[in-house]
């Protein structure tokens, strides 16, 4: 049977992003499949998020020994961490190992933005504009275009006229910002806020933190590398691996069977302490099954957390204000911190509500809340992205039938597996929304991702077919089938980014496949086992 293909691209695949999904999918695609393939990226060199996100305090919050690769038993095996969890400069080192270990830079163009991505229907492959004014066509598209990578747009009047220095967390300048001395303000307390506030007020003359929204940050439990427990990983990665895959978040953690409300308070107290005392995302994965599920179980742990919170924090209204009390633990995404709290009894911080004083405006000499002024030299941004979508509708993807991305997702994401999208043939979302994604341990679900689209690519090639695409029937199914996970879950009534509400006018729907990720994997696995089910291929 001949391919129905009626023109031949450039390249067989075009993969956007150069971070841990680009520089993977691009071994992958070149060196295993021999596919001629082509990765553009906006910044001058490897790293996606890591390249970016280089303000003080950027560190990983899954233990880099799990939060890595695991395609190459010689990278996992060479690999050394210096950290339990690795600080934003190691991770980008590590991946310009990557780059360089198996000579992906020639391969990749820099400084390049996907401007346009147009399906051909007739030629069967995609059209593909840059800022750099090429035009490159290719036989699939690949998005590795990230999850967390458009910053949102700074909402404050008055903004462009302060005088002082700006900076924005994920877009953070290469050498560095010098705070010494200065009167420093920034704006949010997600994870990024929460890492760069405890390693500023080291530096600054003074830090004013303007917080809306407390969040229940959790002990990191950071240390240098234990070189006995290193070596024990070393000897155990491919079970390790498979127990990281075979759990809700990536990670190979135990499975928790009890109900926190099933155990003596005794019992749960130890159980948190344990946890806590542990670090990481123990004591939200690790400690109860229904802390996602249930409220009166997650009133548990967000008491416990609201507790230990008090014990750290001098000020008792500095302590209320930090102490998060209007929504359920882990229904915003839990940062993890080191001394976060105790910043907030140095002398040279100050902690502002602008929950009940909203930011009127930004004054040329600093930020204006509640008819207050505070004089800043240095203003930090850290409001966080417009998330899941936001890197997707930026490329100007437009389908077949001139249907537009913007338009096919006007109500919230439509995708089959939060990995391909009905009348967008031939383009893979690596880790996109309706996909367990940032709720799973990233390297690994990209990985996870890159390798069903190249099965589905050798499939395609070896049927000598050309497309694979979901049917309509299929998608609708999955979006319903995310919408019910949701709804069983904590998080609906939550205004965070997993639910797109922490961009004005977004719609607001769970942008998260909640089912965990061994579900998922045993779904994506049954498609394909089923003969690509859901999908045409033609
Ligand atoms: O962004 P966020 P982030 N006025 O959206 C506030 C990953 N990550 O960059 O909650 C006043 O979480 C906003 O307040 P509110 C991780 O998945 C991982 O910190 O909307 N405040 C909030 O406090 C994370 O979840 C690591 O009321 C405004 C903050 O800005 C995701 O990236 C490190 C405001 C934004 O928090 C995003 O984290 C960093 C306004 N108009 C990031 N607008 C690791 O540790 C926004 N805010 C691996």
């Amino acid at each position: 049977m001949p391919f129905h293909r009626s023109a031949t691209p450039d390249v067989d695949v075009i993969v956007v992003g150069a971070g841990f999904t680009g520089l993977y999918a691009l071994h992958k695609f070149r060196d295993l499949m021999g596919l001629s393939t082509r990765v553009f990226d906006a910044a001058d060199d490897v790293g996606g998020t890591w390249y970016w996100n280089r303000y003080p305090g950027a560190r990983v919050d899954i233990e880099s020994v799990h939060y890595s690769y695991s395609f190459s038993e010689e990278l996992q095996q060479e690999w050394r961490w210096s950290e339990k969890f690795a600080a934003q400069p190691e991770i980008l080192e590590y991946l310009n190992h990557v780059a360089d270990r198996f000579d992906l830079r020639k391969d990749i163009t820099f400084e390049t933005r996907i401007e346009s991505v147009v399906w051909d229907d007739e030629a069967r492959f995609w059209t593909v504009t840059t800022s750099n004014g090429e035009t490159v066509t290719g036989r699939y598209f690949i998005s590795g275009a990230g999850n967390l990578s458009v910053p949102k747009t700074p909402e404050f009047p008055g903004i462009d006229k302060f005088a002082g220095e700006v900076y924005l967390t994920g877009n953070w300048p290469h050498e560095g910002v010098d705070f010494t001395g200065k009167r420093v303000g920034i704006i949010g307390t997600g994870s990024s806020g929460i890492q760069a506030i405890t390693e500023i007020a080291k530096e600054a003359g003074h830090l004013t933190v303007f917080q809306r929204t407390p969040n229940y940050a959790t002990p990191i439990g950071n240390a240098p590398t234990d070189e006995a427990e290193a070596a024990q990983v070393k000897a155990n990665y491919k079970e390790l691996r498979d127990a990281a895959r075979n759990h809700f978040l990536g990670v190979p953690y135990d499975q928790v069977q009890d109900s926190a409300l099933a155990v003596s308070v005794e019992d749960r107290r130890r159980v948190f302490d344990e946890r806590w005392d542990a670090g990481g995302f123990r004591l939200f994965i690790d400690s109860f099954r229904d802390i996602l599920f249930d409220k009166e179980a997650n009133d548990t742990v967000s008491e416990y957390i609201r507790e230990r919170i008090h014990e750290r924090v001098n000020d008792r209204e500095v302590a209320n204000l930090l102490a998060p009390s209007t929504y359920p633990y882990a229904t915003k995404r839990p940062p993890l911190e080191t001394n976060y709290y105790e910043t907030y009894n140095r002398d040279n911080v100050t902690l502002v509500d602008v929950k009940n004083a909203p930011i009127d405006e930004i004054t040329p000499d600093g930020v204006s809340t509640g008819g207050v002024e505070h004089e800043l030299d240095v203003i930090v941004l850290a409001t966080g992205f417009d998330a899941m979508t936001g890197p997707l509708l930026a490329m100007g993807m437009v389908g077949r039938d001139g249907l537009r991305l913007d338009d096919k997702f006007a109500d919230g994401p439509r995708t089959y597996l939060g990995l391909m999208m009905h009348d967008f043939p031939n383009l893979f979302l690596i880790t996109g929304p309706q996909s367990p994604s940032v709720l799973y341990n990233m390297p690994l679900a990209i990985e996870d991702h890159v390798d069903f689209a190249a099965d589905a690519i050798a499939n395609l090639h070896a049927e000598y077919l050309d497309t694979i695409e979901p049917l309509a029937d299929a998608e609708n199914e999955w979006v319903e089938h995310c919408a019910e996970l949701a709804s069983a879950t904590l998080m609906p009534n939550t205004d965070s980014w997993y639910m797109g509400a922490n961009i004005p006018g977004k719609p607001r729907v769970c942008l998260v496949y909640l089912g965990g990720a061994p579900t998922y994997r045993a779904k994506c696995a049954e498609v394909v086992e089923r003969r690509y089910e859901g999908f045409v291929l033609t």
